[in-house]
Parts: C-alpha cells; sequence; structure tokens
C-alpha cells in the first residue's frame, strides 16, 4: 500500500508546474471553471515549499490569438478566452509566482488547439534544463489541460505528482474531472495533497 499521509520532502531534480491558473477560467472569467479561484491558496503554498528549496517554478498559460480555431465563432467548442495580452488571460491575481518562473504560453497559433503545456513548445526542454525529473502539478482545468500536461508529462519519462486540491475540473459532463483523474493515475501520476509536500 501506498503511504498517502507521510510528508513528501522535496530534493533536487523536483519543479513545480502550474497549470493555466489564468483569470478567464476563475469564476467571472469567460470559461469559468467552477471552484477555480480556490486552487490559487494552495499553489501559493506549494510555490512557497518550492522557493524555500530553490527548486524550479514554471506556469503555463493558454494564449490564444483573436479568432483562434477552439473558439464557438469559428467551430470550435469554446467561449473566446485566455487571448493573448488580454485581462482574461493574465495569471490569477493573488497567484504568486516567482520572478525567476518559467512561463509557457501555449495555444499561441490561429489553426491549432493545445491543451497540453508541452503540445508545441519547449517546455520539455527548459524542465530538463533546470534539472526536473520530478513534476508536481496543479492548476486548471482537470479535464482538460491538466490531463493532458501531465500524459505528455509522463510520455516524456518525467515522473508526476498530482497535487489533487490544487486542481479542478470544468466538468462538461459530470465527471469528467473525477475520470480525468483516475486516467491520470491509471498511467502512473502519483496523487498527493498540498499539506504533505515539505519545502
Ligand atoms: C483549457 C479549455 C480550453 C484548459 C484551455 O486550460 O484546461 N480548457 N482551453
Ligand atoms: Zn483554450
Amino acid at each position: 500500500m501506498q503511504d498517502t499521509t507521510r510528508p513528501i520532502e522535496l530534493k533536487p531534480g523536483d519543479a513545480l508546474l502550474v497549470v493555466d491558473v489564468q483569470v478567464d477560467f476563475l469564476p467571472g472569467g469567460r470559461l469559468a471553471v467552477p471552484h477555480g479561484d480556490e486552487v490559487v491558496p494552495v499553489i501559493n503554498t506549494l510555490v512557497d515549499a518550492f522557493t524555500r528549496r530553490g527548486l524550479p517554478v514554471f506556469a503555463t498559460r493558454d494564449w490564444h490569438p483573436p479568432g483562434h480555431c477552439s473558439f464557438r465563432e469559428q467551430g470550435g467548442p469554446w467561449p473566446p478566452h485566455c487571448i493573448a495580452e488580454s485581462p482574461g488571460a493574465a495569471f490569477a491575481p493573488g497567484l504568486r509566482l516567482p520572478e525567476t518562473a518559467g512561463i509557457i504560453s501555449k495555444a499561441t497559433s490561429v489553426e491549432r488547439d493545445a491543451y497540453s503545456g508541452f503540445g508545441g513548445t519547449d517546455l520539455a526542454d527548459r524542465l530538463r534544463a533546470a534539472g526536473a525529473r520530478r513534476l508536481f502539478v496543479g492548476g486548471l482545468a482537470t479535464d482538460y489541460c491538466v490531463l493532458n500536461t501531465v500524459k505528455d508529462a509522463l510520455h516524456e519519462g518525467f515522473e508526476v505528482m498530482l497535487v489533487t486540491d490544487a486542481i479542478r475540473a470544468v466538468d462538461v459532463e459530470p465527471g469528467d474531472g473525477e475520470r480525468a483523474v483516475a486516467e491520470m493515475e491509471q498511467l502512473g501520476a502519483l496523487p498527493v495533497l498540498a499539506a504533505r509536500v515539505r519545502g
């Protein structure tokens, strides 16, 4: 049995990966994730722990051009959201990313969507350059960008610790978030609660 209560000591090779914690995904935003704002204080405690240890922090952001193919007007599934440089694309107010955080903009080409932070970006190279082997992942949304980022991270050979109290789902269909968590665990991601992570 896996011990799910023992503290997890951060160590060299660990990195924090914050997925799409942006204004448009918060309550009141253009593609609001229910309770999306609740991840912010949890991720801040993780940022503190990683910073204390001098470990790297990366943050992805959805960064669409106007007229992106994922928008309804273009036949896509979503309302327009996270348009590059717009207020809705900004990181959540209150999210305390360190000055040194690596920022990865994704889904930036008009004709292609990318739910994964690894899709068409240099994230894998930047993580490896920072010495990362084990990623602690939190953010939005569980059933889209977190799911696809975690799948790609595992394919890229990173260990993944999924911080289950630092994610929230869109749940277009009820249960999508739970199914996404089950799929990530099935593929090898280990679930952890933020309070277990010791900086
Ligand atoms: C996302 C829907 C559309 C996400 C991005 O960050 O999970 N979801 N674009
Ligand atoms: Zn998007």
